[in-house]
């Protein structure tokens, strides 16, 4: 069965999630596009989705028969209101993260999909498809013994003047606090931030960097340093200390020189490429649980526990160095 997809946000990431679904995965073809901007639909249509019909609304798009399931890659701030749209409609939605901007957002998803009685969203959390981040939850499993501590690196080359520091936690941060929760299979107790001398090339409404520590209910303290002007390249690091030993998230691929007196090897510098093969594994996922009606991989329950962490996280920057706590509601048979 071939699913038929309608994009809604064809910008940066909805162009690439386009491209792969017409071009690389099997099983699915686009057969709708929208977003607020006009020509980026149609320059999407142009180049990459041919017979896609362009709809004005995203509403629109949800609701027409050529489309069985929905990929949601508009801003945050507009994710709730199609996620809700495609449930309402029984259509399998997968979902950019942020799952919503607020805590509350996400309850209602979470609400949404409950009331519907089966799973019908993914949340892009293509870490947990990352074949780097896969080795090391199965290190951490087999080898380290039980984590104690994590250490990790979230780096950015450059962020424009619409990135302030909230962003640093609901946009950057958030794929660390989803990705955490997994490959420790753990919840997170308390948040604290500190931050250190503001970079040089960090603009005013942002303070940047930022060190984002978490403490989870088995004990284990994550600190993560969020550098989203770091110059140098796109950078995720990530070890884990436990109590064998330690096991590191390896480095992407890169061929290593030998030239002009150095040693050198290549950093990547867009997220797009970092994480290539994960968009894939996951969006292939996504086509093959739509075919059967339904979602898999990252819950709307995982998207919900990322925004009330991301809530908690964002308090904590206002109180820099106290430790906020972080609680949950039971959660729904469901996600079991
Ligand atoms: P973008 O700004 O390049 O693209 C967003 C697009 O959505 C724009 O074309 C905009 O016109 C459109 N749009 C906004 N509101 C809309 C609406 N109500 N209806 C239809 N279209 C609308 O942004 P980008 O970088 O593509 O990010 C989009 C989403 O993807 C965000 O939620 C972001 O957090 C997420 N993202 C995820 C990444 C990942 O690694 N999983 C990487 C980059 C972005
Ligand atoms: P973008 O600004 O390049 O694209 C967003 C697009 O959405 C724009 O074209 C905009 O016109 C459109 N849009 C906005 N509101 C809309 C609406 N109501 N209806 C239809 N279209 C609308 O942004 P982006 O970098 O592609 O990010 C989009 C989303 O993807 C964000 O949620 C972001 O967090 C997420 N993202 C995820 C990753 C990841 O690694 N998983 C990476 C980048 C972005
Ligand atoms: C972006 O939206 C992403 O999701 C990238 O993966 C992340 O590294 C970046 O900081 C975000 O802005």
């Amino acid at each position: 069965m071939t699913v038929k997809i309608g994009v809604i946000g064809t910008g940066a990431i909805g162009r690439d999630h386009a491209r792969r679904i017409e071009k690389v995965l099997a099983g699915g073809k686009i057969t709708a596009l929208s977003d607020v901007n006009m020509a980026s639909a149609e320059a999407v249509k142009a180049e990459i989705a041919p017979d896609a019909e362009i709809f004005a609304t995203g509403e629109e798009l949800i609701a027409s028969a050529n489309v069985d399931a929905v990929l949601v890659c508009s801003w945050g701030q507009t994710h709730e209101q199609y996620v809700l749209a495609a449930i309402a409609a029984g259509k399998p939605c997968f979902c950019e993260k942020p799952l919503a901007t607020t805590a509350d957002g996400a309850k209602r998803i979470v609400d949404a999909e409950v009331a519907a009685g089966k799973r019908l969203v993914q949340v892009g959390f293509m870490r947990r498809y990352d074949a780097g981040y896969v080795a090391l939850k199965s290190a951490v499993e087999s080898h380290t013994g039980a984590p104690i501590m994590v250490h990790a690196a979230h780096r950015n080359p450059r962020v424009g003047n619409n990135y302030v520091t909230p962003m640093a936690i609901h946009d950057t941060l958030i794929h660390e606090i989803d990705v955490f929760r997994w490959l420790l299979d753990d919840d997170y107790t308390e948040a604290r931030v500190t931050f250190p001398r503001k970079c040089a090339r960090s603009h005013e409404k942002l303070r940047d960097p930022q060190i984002v520590t978490l403490k989870t209910a088995k004990g284990v303290v994550i600190d993560t340093e969020i550098f989203v002007n770091c110059h140098y390249g796109y950078d995720i690091q990530c070890e884990v200390v436990g109590e064998d030993g330690i096991a590191k998230l390896p480095e992407p691929m890169a061929i290593q020189m030998r030239l002009g007196a150095k040693l050198q090897n290549e950093i990547l510098v867009d997220w797009k490429d970092r994480f290539v093969g994960a968009y894939d594994v996951e969006l292939q996922d996504f086509l093959q649980a739509a075919a059967r009606g339904t979602a898999s991989g990252p819950t709307s329950w995982d998207g919900y526990m990322a925004a009330v962490t991301s809530d908690a996280c964002v308090k904590a920057q206002e109180c820099e160095g106290e430790a906020v706590a972080i609680t949950y509601p039971a959660r729904p048979a469901l996600y079991a």
